[in-house]
């Protein structure tokens, strides 16, 4: 690398002082000492145009392969799972739409973020669903009903939050009204968040109320060391956490824990020796993932299992390409989609999972995606939420985001 305009690179100030076996390994390794920036190995001569052709050629494989090498794009059926979502969302007399009302916000989104990781969010009509989203707000309250008609509550006012941020639409976010909300869903006693104004609570909540506050730019409406306490205080003998204090581990319940726990820049809290050996526990023989000791592989856990491990840098504590040929063989190859197990009926609860999984893993043609916001990352970067350090565990915001309208960011 190096070469670029005064020659500074950017990454300079996180140098690693290597002790003296090490540099001697290296130094044996690559034939040339570390400390001389003269020597001819770090200033190779250019390339001719034939190896820079073969040099972009490996690239580009390499950028299709990350961790999956030798899987070919066309496993995925990508054209039938857009249109399984697209006929999944126009299909209102169906059993499945009318009985589902009380997720419809969270059913969009899975199928509008699986579209925009596909690259074909285009199918669908933005200002409909936007208009829909708004008809869903409870102004009274400051928070999303999951449809209309229904009751505010944290679960919904994250996903049309998330849908609002595919659109490009966050300036419609009444984030004040929204952020006096999660203000009154924290405890005082304890810092546990509630779903809503019932009372009830579960480190689901403690993750969505950490994610919106993020979101709309409003990291200070909730307090974030007391939610790192009680988020603390559901963790586990053997590493993992449950829905509350005492709750038996539940890979969905990591997945918002160490997600929770990253949003406040926590995850020293995590007991990552333990945790990660957990996770890595939930690979079953056939490739696919479970959410708890004992129970069959399920789709969907290979994204509350992997952005876990991910968020945590430990990816590769488990055999990806097992996990993705388990995917891969849970697609319907006649309507489209992706079921919790192979032969099963998909839905798009499972077809977002299934896919955001696979994203993780870099697999070819399916656009990358956040772990801790469950969002593509280019609309991360859009929105100014981003997260900073290398081991990708910190999250904050670009500093004059343009999202604020000109307030300033508090301290
Ligand atoms: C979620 C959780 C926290 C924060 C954001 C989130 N976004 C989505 C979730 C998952 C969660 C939810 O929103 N709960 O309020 N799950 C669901 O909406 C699903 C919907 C469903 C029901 C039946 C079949 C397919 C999807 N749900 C209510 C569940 O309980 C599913 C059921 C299931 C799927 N596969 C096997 N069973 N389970 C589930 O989501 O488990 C993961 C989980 C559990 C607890 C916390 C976090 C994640
Ligand atoms: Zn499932």
């Amino acid at each position: 690398m190096g070469g670029d305009g005064d020659g500074e690179r950017e990454d300079d100030e996180r140098k690693v002082e290597l002790d003296e076996e090490t540099k001697k390994i290296l130094e044996d390794f690559i034939g040339a000492p570390i400390d001389d920036p003269t020597h001819p190995f770090w200033n190779p001569p250019p390339l001719t145009e034939e190896e820079e052709a073969i040099f972009e050629d490996v690239k580009r494989r390499a950028k299709e392969c990350v961790g999956l090498d030798g899987f070919a794009e066309d496993l995925l059926l990508k054209d039938m799972h857009v249109q399984y979502v697209k006929r999944s969302s126009e299909d209102k007399d169906a059993i499945e739409y009318v009985l589902t009302d009380h997720l419809r916000l969270s059913g969009m989104y899975w199928g509008l973020t699986s579209l925009d990781l596909l690259g074909r969010l285009d199918v669908v009509d933005a200002d409909e669903i936007v208009d829909f989203v708004q008809r869903c707000w409870v102004p009274e309250v400051g928070g999303y009903a999951p449809c209309v008609y229904h009751d505010a509550h944290v679960l919904y006012t994250l996903s049309a939050v998330q849908i609002l941020a595919l659109f490009d639409r966050m300036e419609l976010i009444d984030r004040d009204a929204i952020a006096a909300f999660l203000t009154s869903l924290q405890r005082e006693s304890d810092g546990a968040i509630m779903g809503d104004e019932w009372g009830e609570v579960d480190t689901r909540f403690a993750y969505c109320a950490l994610s919106i506050s993020t979101l709309i730019d409003r990291p200070h409406c909730i307090d974030r060391g007391k939610v790192v306490e009680w988020i603390d205080k559901c963790k586990n003998f053997d590493g993992g956490y449950g829905s509350d204090p005492g709750g038996e581990s539940h890979a969905g319940q990591v997945f918002t824990c160490v997600g929770g726990l990253a949003l406040c820049d926590a995850v020293d809290r995590i007991d990552h020796t333990f945790l990660g050996w957990w996770l890595a526990e939930r690979q079953v023989k056939a490739g696919g993932l479970n959410g708890r000791p004992e129970k069959l592989p399920d789709v969907c856990y290979s994204w509350w299992v992997l952005s876990s491990l991910c968020i945590m840098g430990k990816m590769h504590w488990i055999d990806q390409k097992a996990l993705a040929r388990f995917i891969l063989g849970c697609q319907d190859e006649k309507k489209g989609g992706i079921a919790d197990r192979p032969d099963d009926e998909p839905d798009v609860y499972h077809t977002f999972f299934g896919l955001a999984a696979l994203s993780l893993m870099g697999f070819p043609g399916i656009k990358p995606i956040d772990p801790v916001f469950a969002l593509p990352t280019h609309v991360c970067e859009r929105i100014g939420v981003m997260r900073t350090a290398a081991d990708g565990t910190v999250v904050g915001r670009r500093e004059n985001s343009s999202t604020t309208k000109g307030e300033s960011v508090e301290p």
